[in-house]
């Protein structure tokens, strides 16, 4: 008996589309009782895909799935959407310049941010997945006056799993025993997956595990797993993406809960200068949720090892942010 909460998906019809689709329709963000109504915003020569994970989804006949739309008008996919999943974008292949990297995106993002502005429900929650994630979640951002600034994040979910999924190899414990892993700053091989406050079963991970791996093998293995999974796979990580992408919006609008005692999960969001990140930028930070907003964990302790590491992250994204004021893009 609750009205369905309207989702809308950019790049519905590509890789990361189709694996967040099943799950989402299934009722995996919201619970089993809360209906859910997709729309599917694609580029024409994305359109037949996503019609085609229409017709699949419809043969899946979820009792959650109240409805499916595909379009490929932005003002159509964002019409009262309550949570948008920006995942479509332009990625950065072989030889391609930075300037084209960041112009291909604020075509896609800026459009978007302002269909966003003009037509989402009030309570709209922006999660982008579309590379350079933190500096296409900006730009939309910025081409949404209306809507209050920290409804716009980027994806940094799948670092924080894969750091935590890899300390706990490493610590020869179960994930469930692991606390205290933030993924700092750009979602690019500059993140700092930090392990300073971090716990195995309670006791500091420093002292669990090799802090020269800690601070070394580690960080590059987590920062290029995604180069790692290509190699081995074959193709990008897509399951554990649309995974990441659920968990970051699930946490997100129903709270992380008793979790968050002594734990926390990573999510790049807009800086009001936390850390001593410039205010304005879509950064990771280590984070709770509740009450349907992000809170960032304060009073760490930041030792001179995670200050060069979180500042050289946030230097990238600075020069992204400048890099795109300069084009014009915002
Ligand atoms: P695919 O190429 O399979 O799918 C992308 C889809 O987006 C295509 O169907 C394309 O037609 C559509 N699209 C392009 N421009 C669009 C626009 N303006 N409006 C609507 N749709 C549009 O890529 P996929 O493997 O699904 O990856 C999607 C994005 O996620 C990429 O940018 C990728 O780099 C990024 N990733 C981000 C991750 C993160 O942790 N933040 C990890 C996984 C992934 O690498």
């Amino acid at each position: 008996t609750h009205a369905p909460i309207t989702v809308t998906l950019t790049g519905a019809g590509g890789q990361i589309g189709y694996a967040a689709l099943f799950r989402i329709a299934a009722g995996d963000l919201f619970g089993p009782d809360q209906p859910v109504s997709l729309r599917l915003l694609e580029i024409p020569q994305g359109m037949r895909a996503a019609e085609g994970a229409a017709l699949e989804l419809a043969d899946c006949a979820f009792p959650t799935l109240a409805g499916v739309d595909i379009t490929d008008d932005a003002n159509v996919a964002f019409d009262g959407t309550n949570v948008a999943l920006l995942i479509g974008s332009r990625p950065r292949t072989a030889g391609m310049e930075r300037g084209d990297l960041l112009a291909a995106n604020g075509a896609i993002f800026g459009p978007q941010g302002s269909a966003i502005n003009a037509h989402a429900d009030d309570d709209v929650r922006v999660v982008v997945v579309g590379n350079p994630a933190n500096t296409n979640a900006l730009i939309a951002q910025q081409h949404a006056p209306d809507v209050p600034a920290e409804r716009f994040t980027a994806l940094t979910r799948l670092d924080h799993n894969r750091a935590v999924g890899l300390l706990a190899a490493e610590a020869g414990a179960p994930v469930a025993d692991i606390a205290g892993v933030t993924i700092w700053g750009n979602h690019s091989a500059t993140q700092y997956p930090d392990l300073s406050h971090a716990t195995v079963r309670g006791d500091a991970a420093l002292a669990a595990v090799d802090p020269a791996w800690a601070r070394g093998a580690y960080i590059e293995r987590v920062a290029q797993r995604g180069a790692e999974i290509i190699e081995v796979r074959g193709g990008s990580s897509v399951a554990s993406a649309a995974n990441a992408a659920i968990e970051h919006t699930r946490d997100w609008v129903l709270g992380t809960g008793p979790r968050a005692a002594g734990r926390w999960t990573s999510a790049a969001i807009v800086s009001r200068g936390e850390y001593g990140v410039p205010e304005g930028l879509i950064s990771s930070f280590p984070v709770t949720s509740s009450d349907g907003a992000w809170s960032i964990v304060d009073g760490l302790e930041i030792d001179e090892f995670s200050r060069e590491r979180i500042d050289a992250s946030v230097a990238e994204l600075s020069a992204e942010r400048d890099a795109v004021r300069e084009l014009g893009l915002m």
